[in-house]
């Protein structure tokens, strides 16, 4: 058996039209059931719901083969013992630093301010900060940080963006672009080497999927 995890949403929809490359279709819509564990039309392979956060543990310690996960997920510190053999370019967004409409970022560096940075990517932001010399206070949030700039918590928020809509519901702007994200295909070591066959299929079958880079 071949499990594959994925999160619901546009990681699980994006994936879809992957899988049906792979002569894989899920025969039960997430949207639904309440199930966690969905069939697939291939009898030796089965997909698993998680949070999207947890997609590498799974991965790492087993209980998938094979998992679906976002760039920004795996930099913030899920990265580790699995091996990442392809971009799959789909759910693409960018990791940007993001302010009030009236707050002028730029003089705020410049006079070597220190920022209170409210976000969900403590570690990246960090580094990102550092890198350019700002000094920080960072506050970790599960969500919503786009509320953060808004009622005072923060100067400025690190979030993903992709249209930029949420961002200028909120009017909030964008005043730095960190670093383009996109899903990983993220795989267990251990299974790679045990599942070679079936798992090398799903992979060719993906690579061959992609648009050419
Ligand atoms: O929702 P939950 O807490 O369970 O987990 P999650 O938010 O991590 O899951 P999900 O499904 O929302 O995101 C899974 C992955 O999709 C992320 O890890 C990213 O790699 C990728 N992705 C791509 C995004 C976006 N685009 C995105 N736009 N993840 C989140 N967003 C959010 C963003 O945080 C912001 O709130 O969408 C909002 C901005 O979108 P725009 O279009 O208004 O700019
Ligand atoms: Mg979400």
């Amino acid at each position: 058996m071949i499990t594959l995890a994925l999160s619901k949403g546009r990681i699980f929809d994006e994936t879809l039209p992957l899988l049906a490359a792979a002569g894989i279709e899920v025969t039960e819509d997430p949207d639904k059931s309440r199930k966690l564990i969905l069939a697939t039309t291939r009898p030796d392979v089965r997909v698993v719901l998680v949070r999207a956060s947890d997609v590498p543990t799974y991965v790492q310690y087993g209980g998938a083969d094979l998992g679906v996960t976002g760039l920004d997920v795996l930099l913030e510190g899920g990265g580790q013992g699995l091996y990442q053999p392809l971009d799959l370019q789909i759910a693409a967004c960018r990791l940007s630093v993001a302010v009030r409409a009236d707050y002028d970022y730029a003089s705020a560096v410049k006079q070597g301010s220190r920022l209170t940075v409210a976000t969900k990517y403590v570690n990246l932001s960090r580094n990102f900060f550092a890198s350019k010399g700002v000094h920080v206070d960072l506050i970790k949030l599960y969500g919503s940080m786009e509320l953060a700039p808004l009622t005072g918590l923060a100067d400025a928020i690190v979030d993903l963006v992709s249209t930029g809509n949420t961002l200028k519901a909120n009017h909030l702007v964008e005043v730095e672009r960190i670093m383009d994200i996109s899903a990983r295909l993220v795989v267990n070591q251990a299974a790679l080497k045990l599942k070679q066959a079936p798992i090398r299929r799903i992979l060719d079958a993906f690579a061959s999927a992609l648009p050419q880079s």
